[in-house]
This record gives C-alpha cells, sequence and structure tokens, in this order.
C-alpha cells in the first residue's frame, strides 16, 4: 500500500441545486479508491469571482486522506465534476461543480494541467478560512 497523503480538495458550485452538488461530490470522493474522506468544512456561500452577471457560489472544503497520486486524484476529480453535469467552456465561468486541489501534502507541482499548491490560495479568503477550519483533522 502507498503511503498515504493528507489531500484539501475545494468544491464549488453555481448553478442549479448547488447544495445537493456539493452532496453528491462529497459522497463522490469518499468513494474513491484507497481514500477516505476525513472532515469537510461548514458551507460558504461566497461572492462570484469572474466574469459578471454569474450567481453567488456554495463553497467547501473537504480533507482526505489518499494514496492516489495527484495526477490520478484529478483525473478522479475531472469525472465527478463531468457526472455533475459539468460543461468546460468560459475560464471562471458558471459551473454545476468545480473540484480543485488545494493542498496535496507537501508536494508542489507546476505543470501546465495542475498547480499544487492551487495558485489562488492566497487570493481566496474563504478557502483560507475552510482551510484552517479542516487543519486540527491533520494528524
Ligand atoms: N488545474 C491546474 N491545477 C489544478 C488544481 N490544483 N486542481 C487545471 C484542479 N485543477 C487544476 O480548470 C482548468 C484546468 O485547471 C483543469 O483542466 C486542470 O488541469 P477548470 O475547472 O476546467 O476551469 P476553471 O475552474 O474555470 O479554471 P480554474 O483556473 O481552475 O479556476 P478556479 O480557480 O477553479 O476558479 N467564485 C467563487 N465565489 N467561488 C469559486 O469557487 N471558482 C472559480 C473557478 C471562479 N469563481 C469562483 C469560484
Ligand atoms: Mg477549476
Amino acid at each position: 500500500m502507498p503511503r498515504r497523503e493528507w489531500a484539501f480538495v475545494a468544491l464549488g458550485s453555481n448553478i442549479g441545486d448547488r447544495a445537493r452538488h456539493l452532496t453528491v461530490a462529497r459522497a463522490a470522493l469518499a468513494e474513491l479508491p484507497n481514500t477516505e474522506l476525513v472532515a469537510a468544512s461548514s458551507i460558504d456561500e461566497t461572492a462570484p469571482i469572474g466574469p459578471p452577471g454569474q450567481k453567488p457560489y456554495l463553497n467547501q472544503m473537504v480533507l482526505l486522506r489518499t494514496a492516489l497520486p495527484p495526477r490520478t486524484l484529478l483525473t478522479r476529480c475531472q469525472a465527478i465534476e463531468r457526472a455533475a453535469g459539468r460543461v468546460r467552456d468560459q475560464r471562471w465561468g458558471p459551473r454545476t461543480l468545480d473540484l480543485d486541489i488545494v493542498r496535496f501534502g507537501e508536494h508542489r507541482v507546476t505543470e501546465p494541467e495542475l498547480s499544487i499548491p492551487h495558485p489562488e490560495l492566497p487570493h481566496r479568503a474563504f478557502w483560507q478560512r475552510e482551510l484552517a477550519e479542516l487543519q486540527p483533522h491533520v494528524r
């Protein structure tokens, strides 16, 4: 069994039944192989960042303990987004479900397809709050 790492994954939704999209996403993340969903933060309603005319987001963060490598976790997250009816068109545009890997243990990844820690972390107060809420569960 490979070493398990702590991973912080951010959930966001601003289309449709936002709370339900988050619930389904949490269940799907908890079902990933060799992965445990250790804790979930409280849910924030946040003003949309990005193109104008979007609705507010529900945001939440979960703490996973996983043996999946970062790139595999990304692929799995994208499959969960697709299952939620996510259509990728506009960057930072409205979405049923967005899953972002915010931190993955002490890993630093700088690839076109994957940046860890997520470069927006310093700019998103709600992510910082959610991360702080989950931090005590890392042990
Ligand atoms: N990618 C690179 N690093 C990562 C990572 N750490 N986690 C790549 C996940 N994906 C990562 O993502 C584009 C590409 O980012 C992916 O193909 C992946 O290879 P995307 O989900 O298709 O597009 P996006 O989400 O529009 O762009 P991006 O840059 O991921 O934006 P964010 O940071 O996800 O922002 N406003 C509020 N209030 N709350 C939000 O949650 N989210 C966004 C999206 C915009 N405005 C928001 C919120
Ligand atoms: Mg994204």
